[in-house]
C-alpha cells in the first residue's frame, strides 16, 4: 500500500477468494483496505490477517455496545493484525473509551455522521456532540459523508486536527475530488471499484482525480 494515494476501497464481497484477489490486484496503489460484516461473516476473523499481508486494513464493524463488549470486540480485530476499527460514537463516552483503550496502537475512527439519506433522521442532529465528545477522548479519526459537502465541512472546520475518511463516494453520489476539496483526507469506495469491470483502472482514476486536488 503507499502513502501517496488517498483512496481507501471497501472490499464488501461476500466471496474470500474473489476479496483476496482484489487486494493482490490493486493493493500497491492503495491507502488500505476497509472490510465490513458482508466479508467478515463469510470468511472468518482470520481474513484481517490475510488481507493485512498487502498492508494496512480497517475494519468497518460499527461498533455500538456496552463498554466490556465493545472491549473484546476491539481486542479481537488488534490480534488479528488489523490496522484500524470503526466504532459508532452515539453509544456515549464509555463505550468509545472502551473501544480507545483495547485499540491500543490501533486507528479508531468514530462514525459522527453517515452518508445514506436516513442519517438526517437522527445522527445529523448531534453530529457536532458525537465529534466533540469523540475528540475529548482522543479519536484518532472521524468517518464523514463524502457525498455531503456542508456536513463535511462542519466536521472539517471543528475537528481541526483530526483524520476525516469518507464514504458516499461513487455509487452513493459523492465526487472524490470534491470531498477531499471540502476537507476529507481520504475517500472510500467499494461498488465503483469491485463491480468494476477495470477495479485497478478505476482506482488510478480516484487517484489522479484526487492528487489533482492536492497537488495545487
Ligand atoms: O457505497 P460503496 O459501495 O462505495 O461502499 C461504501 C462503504 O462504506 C460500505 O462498506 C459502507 O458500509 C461504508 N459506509 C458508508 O457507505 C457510509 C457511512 O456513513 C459509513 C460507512
Amino acid at each position: 500500500m503507499t502513502d501517496n494515494s488517498r483512496l481507501i476501497v471497501a472490499l464488501d464481497l461476500k466471496v474470500p477468494d474473489k476479496a483476496m484477489e482484489l487486494a493482490r490486484e490493486i493493493h500497491r496503489e492503495i491507502f488500505a483496505i476497509k472490510i465490513n460484516w458482508p466479508l467478515l461473516m463469510v470468511a472468518g476473523v482470520g481474513i484481517i490477517r490475510e488481507l493485512s499481508s498487502y498492508g494496512r486494513v480497517i475494519c468497518d464493524l460499527k461498533i455500538a455496545d456496552i463498554p466490556n463488549t465493545n472491549s473484546l470486540i476491539t481486542s479481537n480485530v488488534k490480534e488479528n493484525g488489523g490496522w484500524g476499527i470503526i466504532t459508532h460514537a452515539f453509544t456515549g463516552s464509555d463505550s468509545l473509551a472502551a473501544v480507545i483503550e483495547a485499540a491500543g496502537e490501533m486507528k479508531v475512527f468514530a462514525v459522527v455522521s453517515m452518508s445514506h439519506p436516513g442519517s438526517d433522521q437522527f445522527i445529523n442532529s448531534v453530529s457536532m456532540d458525537l465529534l466533540e465528545m469523540a475528540m475529548k477522548e482522543k479519536i484518532s479519526g472521524v468517518i464523514a459523508p463524502g457525498n455531503d459537502l456542508v456536513m463535511l465541512r462542519r466536521i472539517r472546520n471543528a475537528g481541526k486536527g483530526l483524520m476525516i475518511l469518507s464514504p458516499g463516494i461513487g455509487v452513493q453520489g459523492g465526487n472524490p475530488a470534491d470531498a477531499i476539496r471540502n476537507g476529507s483526507d481520504y475517500v472510500i469506495a467499494g461498488r465503483s471499484i469491485y463491480n468494476s469491470e477495470d477495479p485497478l483502472g478505476e482506482v488510478r482514476r480516484i487517484n489522479s482525480a484526487v492528487s489533482s486536488v492536492i497537488h495545487r
